[in-house]
């Protein structure tokens, strides 16, 4: 039995486990899966034109270029050394090298590190509309559920809205959303942590501008956040978590590698899987930037962030072939 009949045999009867990862990789499903599973209906036999159009599609499905090609010649090595000569066959053994590439050389450590003592501080950087405030205030309700004190930091002193955006998600969800008049995004953080360490915070969320800017701009304002976080947390930040919309496909990609030229980031929040058929995107993140990814965004509700699981995800990709 192959990775993924176990990957699927294991979540089958376990629908409400699956069910965001199921409807929120619907498009991917639809269109990259429905195309592999078409290719092995139209080739009788394995050939170069079919390894060509395979190409295509996991390029399309934002995969990454390099990314596919050592994928596909991985394939055309393992097809003539086990010569297999059916298409179906072969498509089995597409899912389990897309799984196996993902967990190989190491797992990339995809849980959020929490402080043994004090406040847990989260810090969300990105560029403008990824969704940081939105994915501040999904996870802010888990951890609400979980039973942690929660509070939000209102860090993006610059676009018009964005303290309300906030302090909507605080009220929606029930938690306490610091915000400050001043234009300087390091005295609201400021004055939120220390509230927090003086009252029992668990876990501090920090919200930041997407504004557009040059590197050397974005690398001072964060180094000063820094700083000023670890003022009075020392081992602050505890994460930095990287904001990309899936929809953005290759562009995200040269964020991510941007954004670990310039600050410390820790892992990535994959948002808006729903609105885009290129959820191949989670394997580019590892395989060419070396991020890993910690979750996920499955939709625009407050229930709609899942922490990232490649099985599950594998599982929400490939269930109907
Ligand atoms: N469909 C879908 N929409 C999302 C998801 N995450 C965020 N959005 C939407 O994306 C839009 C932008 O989200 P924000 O959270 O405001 O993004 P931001 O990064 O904080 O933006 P700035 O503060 O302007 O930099 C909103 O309309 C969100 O509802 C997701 O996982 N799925
Ligand atoms: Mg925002």
């Amino acid at each position: 039995m192959g990775l993924f009949d176990k990957i699927k045999k294991a979540f089958t009867g376990k629908k409400e486990e699956v069910k965001n990862y199921d409807k929120g990789l619907e498009k991917t499903r639809r269109e990259f899966v429905s195309q592999l599973s078409n290719l092995s209906k139209r080739y009788k036999n394995i050939d170069d034109d079919y390894f060509e159009e395979l190409e295509d599609i996991l390029i399309m499905a934002d995969i990454g270029v390099d990314t596919v090609v050592k994928f596909v010649d991985l394939l055309r090595k393992r097809v003539s050394s086990e010569k297999i000569t059916d298409a179906s066959v072969l498509k089995e053994i597409i899912i389990d090298e897309l799984f196996v590439m993902y967990v190989d050389n190491g797992i990339l450590d995809s849980k959020i590190h929490y402080s043994d003592e004090g406040p847990t501080v989260i810090l969300f950087v990105g560029v403008n509309g990824v969704g940081k405030t939105t994915t501040i205030g999904k996870l802010a309700h888990q951890l609400k559920s979980d039973g942690k004190k929660v509070m939000l930091v209102a860090g993006d002193t610059f676009r018009a809205g964005a303290i309300e955006q906030l302090e909507e998600w605080g009220e929606r969800v029930g938690v306490e959303v610091i915000t400050s008049k001043s234009k300087d995004p390091s005295s609201v953080m400021y004055d939120g942590l220390e509230k927090a360490k003086a009252e029992d915070y668990d876990v501090v969320l920090i919200d930041t501008a997407g504004r557009l800017q040059n590197k050397d701009n974005l690398m001072r304002e964060l180094e000063k956040v820094n700083r000023v976080i670890q003022k009075l947390i020392p081992d602050a930040p505890h994460e930095t978590l990287l904001v990309i919309d899936a929809t953005t496909g290759q562009n995200g990609i040269s964020q991510a590698k941007s954004f670990k030229e310039i600050t410390d980031i820790t892992g990535v929040v994959l948002t808006k899987l729903d609105g885009t058929a290129k959820g191949g995107i989670v394997l580019a993140i590892k395989e060419t930037v070396g991020l890993p990814v910690k979750y996920v965004g499955l939709g625009e509700g407050m229930d709609d962030l899942e922490k990232f699981d490649i099985e599950k995800y594998i599982y929400g990709l490939f269930k109907d072939l």
